[in-house]
């Protein structure tokens, strides 16, 4: 891709605007001024490392009112601008292509309220997953959604992508969790739809649409939320099975005994297993190689209750052959312990050089056997194995079973040309002819852009392509991403 020439380049009159609107504080610049206060490098590279973008200048705002004024500049100059959370994503959505602006929402981290009755929390969209989630705890509520970067995304980035992350089997989509939304359009317009309703029949529901815009038609610069009561009593157990049939089976009798009180339904293969145990030097929850494993979440009011379940639930796949091992967690760092064994294994991935990510949903029955038609494919082009001459190291399939939605990784020894032959767009076919999505919960970003096609139709597309011409006309948001 090409540089949009229509865009204009940054200029020391540009950045002299911007000092003076937010201050010298505010803004993080390289090249056009020798004063740069911050290394800009992290803002240019996403978390993966496989996308860079070169932007001189970081603004960080602290007001609704200084995004506000930040587009419009950006607007009526053609500056293209890219919105940024905590920089987590995985499609590379959140760095610049070019020398976009990167407007980063990290100083805008204040809870604005919680209501204790309805449990609706209103923040700002630069608050982290995990500082949310700390805030509610203390109010014995829990934040709708949680997922292994909790620790550096902001809820913002989270709405941006409509992430779903480890508990959607049990809370929902962030579609229905969030109940309001304000947000900055390109030319400055503070839309106020910060809701705090539950119903709302009044027409178009605009806030949805920037739910998963992944910043392509403003900027999100604060939420409402409805959060549910934090569950006292939390259990965690962690199987070995014998084989994907075998962990469907395990689904459905969780889905049937533990009804009410299942909050996540987790797969993860064997290998993805032995690479937390490599990488991190833990031990491996259980004695013994099983090809897959399962961790169950349960989370309810009643300890007594919840457990008597969950051993039942035990005994009865153990004693049926629908689970070959289990442990049930004792404690608390127990309980994170066995979830550092899913929530691990992206990061661990990382560890060889590059990963090839595919993030999918699919029919639940067929889901793993495309994690085996790729490495039947990798294996007879010969590109796969245990030596240094391979590029690729392995093919992995874990993910968030109760959403059927499958994470397909290859991590590699270098990235390949050979090995995205092979795999694009044979993945993108496989899941097209199932009916699949090519992005269950990721987002498009830079990497699915092209790739769209497979999950939305030409009319689909050009209705997305028309609503992004209403709201950004001189395509200054976000731009060579998405469609
Ligand atoms: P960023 O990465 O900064 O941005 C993501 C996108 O949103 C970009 O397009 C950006 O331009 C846009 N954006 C960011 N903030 C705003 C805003 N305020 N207004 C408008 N646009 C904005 N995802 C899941 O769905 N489920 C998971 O289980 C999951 N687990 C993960 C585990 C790890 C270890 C990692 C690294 C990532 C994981 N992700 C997961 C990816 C997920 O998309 C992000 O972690 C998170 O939702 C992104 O938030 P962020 O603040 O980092 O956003
Ligand atoms: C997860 O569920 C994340 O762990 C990351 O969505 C998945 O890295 C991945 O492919
Ligand atoms: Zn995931």
């Amino acid at each position: 891709i090409q540089r949009e020439p229509g865009f204009s380049k940054l200029t020391q009159e540009h950045v002299e605007h911007f000092r003076e609107l937010l201050g010298t504080e505010s803004a993080v610049v390289d090249g056009v001024s020798k004063d740069a206060s911050e290394d800009i490098e992290p803002f240019n590279s996403d978390w993966m490392r496989k996308y860079r973008g070169h932007a001189k200048l970081v603004l960080k705002p602290q007001s609704t009112e200084e995004v506000s004024q930040i587009l419009k500049f950006c607007n009526d100059n053609k500056l293209a601008v890219v919105p940024q959370g905590g920089n987590t994503g995985l499609v590379g959505g959140s760095v610049p292509v070019f020398d976009e602006i990167v407007i980063n929402l990290q100083k805008m981290d204040k809870i604005r309220s919680f209501d204790e009755v309805s449990g609706i929390l209103v923040a700002d969209a630069g608050v982290i997953l995990e500082v949310a989630d700390n805030f509610l705890a203390e109010k014995n509520h829990i934040f709708p959604l949680d997922l292994g970067a909790k620790g550096s995304c902001q809820i913002g980035g989270n709405v941006a992508t409509n992430a779903g992350g480890l508990r959607l089997l049990r809370y929902g989509s962030l579609h229905g969790n969030v109940l309001g939304i304000e947000a900055v359009l390109p030319d400055g317009t503070i839309l106020d739809d910060l809701s705090t309703l539950r119903k709302n029949n009044t027409g178009y529901d605009l806030k949805q649409l920037f739910i998963g815009g992944e910043g392509t038609i403003g900027i999100i610069t604060g939420i409402s939320i409805l959060t549910p009561q934090r569950s006292p009593a939390i259990n965690v157990a962690y199987f070995g099975l014998a084989s994907y049939e075998k962990t469907q089976q395990a689904f459905r009798e969780a889905k049937g005994q533990l009804s009410e009180i299942l909050s996540a339904f987790e797969l993860m293969d064997g290998n993805s297993q032995h690479i937390v145990n490599k990488v991190t030097g833990k031990k491996m929850p259980l004695e013994g190689d099983h090809p897959f494993y399962c961790l169950i979440e349960t989370s309810g009011s009643n300890t007594d209750h919840d457990s008597e379940k969950l051993q039942a639930f035990l005994e009865h796949v153990m004693e049926n052959d629908i689970v070959e091992d289990g442990v049930l967690a004792q404690d608390q760092t127990q309980i994170q312990e066995l979830w550092s064994f899913r929530e691990g294994i992206s990061e661990c991935l990382g560890h060889w050089g590059g990963v090839y990510k595919y993030d999918l949903s699919l029919p639940i029955a067929q889901m793993y056997d495309l994690v085996n038609d790729v490495r039947d494919r990798l294996t007879k082009a010969k590109l796969i194995g245990d030596d240094d001459s391979y590029p690729a190291l392995d093919v992995i399939g874990y993910g968030h079973m109760g959403d059927a939605n499958l994470h397909l990784n290859i991590p590699v020894r270098r990235y390949d040309k050979k090995v995205e032959k092979e795999l694009e767009p044979y993945v993108y076919e496989w899941v097209q002819s199932r009916k699949g999505s090519i992005s269950a919960e990721h987002g498009l970003g830079i990497a699915k852009k092209a790739y769209i096609g497979y999950s939305k139709s030409d009319s689909m597309i050009k209705l997305m392509k028309q609503i992004k011409g209403l709201y950004d006309p001189n395509g200054i948001m976000n731009p060579y991403k998405y469609m």
